[in-house]
């Protein structure tokens, strides 16, 4: 027979095992939803110049939209065609962005791991900037 005092030490011990594993649960990362899985890559070419990106000034709604699954690898071929300077940025997957000097192209390439539509803009003053605030990006 166990002693009282004996179980008075079990049942703590118990109860903090369960609890460490609580919050060992609440406190661990939730693993992505992508992680160990490689995605179709699918590439897109934008081009920046005076009519917007791929001549969205002639779209009234959102312009380009660029639709994708979840975990796919999303890369964005940007080619600035103006001589002034234009970003490139896609809401929450790149705030940041690239900015592109007149004549440049960049890449700019991450993971979809997030579903929903993000906002894809210009984060330069330019004189077309009204122009490239409108893109889409699809993650389904
Ligand atoms: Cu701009």
């Amino acid at each position: 027979m166990l002693r009282t005092s004996e179980m008075v030490i079990i049942a703590f011990v118990t109860a903090s095992l369960a609890a460490g594993g609580v919050f060992a649960f609440v406190l661990s990362p939730p693993p992505s939803p992508c992680s160990g899985m490689t995605g179709t890559v699918r590439s897109f070419t934008i081009i920046a110049d005076l009519t917007g990106y791929n001549g969205s000034q002639s779209h009234n709604e959102a312009w380009p939209i660029i639709t994708v699954q979840r975990c796919d690898t999303v890369v964005f071929t940007v080619i600035n065609n103006d001589t002034q300077a234009h970003g490139f940025a896609v809401a929450s997957y790149s705030n940041a962005g690239l900015e592109l000097v007149g004549g440049d192209h960049q890449k700019l390439q991450f993971q979809a791991t997030k579903l929903g539509q993000f906002k894809i803009y210009c984060t330069i003053r330019c004189t077309v900037h009204y122009l490239m605030q409108n893109g889409l990006l699809n993650v389904t």
